[in-house]
């Protein structure tokens, strides 16, 4: 289909002051757009573009002709190119003018401008990228870690693919076994595909949990662990943090309270992305303001993925100490007790874990650092453990496939238990095509326009 689409275009490269700016354009009508407003470093008009050459030269005003920027074109001739169409790129000066200008050049030639995500929904219709690689484009594009990073280009690189598809083909043979057991009844073959299909559902389905499994751990790179530092007033709160941010970003003072609001950073820490909050210490208090930060810690405590109560080794744990103690009783959490290098030992660990539980508890102090690394290294072993949820409202890409996933297991489970309770083959075989729609809604073989529409517009322009 392509070749007879119209020609979009669009500024690729961010904004603001940059060495280099980025437009693209894509559709057929890429190479004599470009050309109406390219020169040659000598000022001539070109006939025709070679594909897969850069050409050094000036956009030149349709009307005046006067010269815009020194450019080099790109031409990337169909198929070969991202979108499958023709493909040109322009790369101009950087700043805030020159790449505005030749997109109004290229528009006011004939193209028009992309959709956010169209270059890629083009990529994906044209069938170079299925729906998961589109969608991991995204994911590169946002990763906030290395992790995320390494996780989103598998995804590109067909990683997840491979094995919906692999499931889906096992599910599309159960689907053909069945049909020829129920065309040709005469040959009795329906007791030997009743447990050919129990096996292979039963496969299918273990393949199905082992990905839904990952799911939530990829969850955890993509958007990473929010960890919610809790602790009364003074234990060194904002201390710890500064510490692990590595610069002091929240206000650290020996006047209780300090801290009223809840300040948060994000640190990488064993491939893992931790969004780090400071909270106001926990206590009773008749401060209206002070109250204020204290019911947002709860709240901030509740919202955490992980938390990191901090106890104060230079006084005796007190009411305050057990207030903290049970906001994180029953959490995935790490105990802190801090301010080690004052070596006063107030604090009786033997009360502190009945208190805690089976939490683990590291001793540190945020002001030599002392224990920071073994702290940093436990906080990555218990994410590593996957108990921890991640933060913020998942993202499209990873909700989308989590509900495709679990839609194919509850049809394959479905089919399961008609195949156990002696089911009709023909029952069984709904059951199975549901799961093989449910699969092909990840890799965009059975989707519809609406979800397409709400998977790229979360994509910027030019992308
Ligand atoms: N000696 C020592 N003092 C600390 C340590 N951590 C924090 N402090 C001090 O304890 C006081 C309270 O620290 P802060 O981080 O503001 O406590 P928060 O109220 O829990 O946020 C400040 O005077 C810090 O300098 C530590 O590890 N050792
Ligand atoms: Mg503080």
């Amino acid at each position: 289909m392509y070749g007879d689409s119209d020609t979009i275009v669009a500024v690729a490269s961010a904004a603001g002051e940059a060495g280099i700016g980025l437009i693209r354009m894509s559709g057929s009508g890429a190479q004599a757009i470009c050309r109406r407003i390219f020169r040659t470093s000598g000022g001539k008009r070109l006939r025709s573009l070679e594909s897969h050459r850069v050409y050094y030269g000036r956009v030149c005003d349709l009307v005046t002709g006067d010269p815009v920027d020194e450019v080099l074109v790109t031409f990337m001739g169909s198929p070969r190119s991202y979108t499958r169409e023709d493909v040109v790129e322009v790369s101009c000066h950087g700043g805030a003018l020159p790449a505005r200008r030749v997109l109004q050049l290229l528009l006011a030639a004939g193209a028009r401008l992309a959709e956010p995500g169209e270059f890629t929904r083009r990529a994906f219709i044209n069938g170079r990228l299925d729906l998961a690689q589109a969608e991991a484009v995204c994911e590169i594009i946002r990763a906030r870690s290395d992790a995320a990073l390494r996780q989103a280009m598998q995804q590109l690189e067909g990683a997840l693919s491979r094995r919906i598809r692999d499931i889906s083909h096992r599910v599309q043979g159960l689907v053909a076994a069945i049909e020829a057991a129920v065309d040709f009844p005469e040959y009795d073959v329906e007791e030997i595909s009743r447990q050919q299909v129990r096996a292979g559902v039963r496969e299918a389905l273990t393949q199905v949990r082992a990905l839904l499994e990952r799911a939530d751990d990829g969850r955890v790179v993509r958007q990473g662990v929010r960890v919610t530092i809790i602790g009364k007033p003074n234990a060194g709160k904002s201390a710890l943090f500064n510490a692990m941010v590595g610069r002091d970003r929240a206000i650290v003072t020996p006047v209780p309270g300090t801290t009223r609001d809840v300040i948060e950073e994000a640190v990488v820490v064993g491939g893992t992305l931790l969004i780090l909050a400071d909270t106001a210490g926990i206590r009773y208090t008749e401060d209206a303001v002070e109250g204020q930060g204290v019911e947002r810690a709860r709240r901030a405590a509740e919202a955490a993925g992980l938390l990191l109560a901090v106890f104060d080794d230079s006084r005796p744990l007190d009411q305050d100490d057990l207030a903290v103690a049970s906001l994180a009783r029953g959490r995935v959490l790490a105990a802190v007790v801090n301010k080690v290098d004052l070596n006063i030992q107030a604090i009786e660990e033997a009360q502190l874990r009945e208190w805690l539980g089976p939490a683990p508890l590291q001793r540190v102090s945020a002001t030599s650092g002392d224990g920071l690394n073994e702290l940093l290294g436990l906080l990555a072993q218990l994410c590593a453990r996957g108990q921890v949820e991640s933060c913020g409202p998942p993202l499209v890409a990873g909700a989308r496939h989590i509900a495709c996933l679990e839609e194919t297991a509850t049809a394959l489970e479905t089919a399961l238990a008609g195949a156990e309770a002696g089911e009709h083959l023909e029952v069984l075989s709904v059951d199975l095509h549901e799961a093989a729609r449910a699969l092909g809604g990840i890799t965009g073989e059975s989707v519809d326009e609406s979800i397409l529409h709400r998977i790229f517009r979360d994509f910027c322009i030019g992308k």
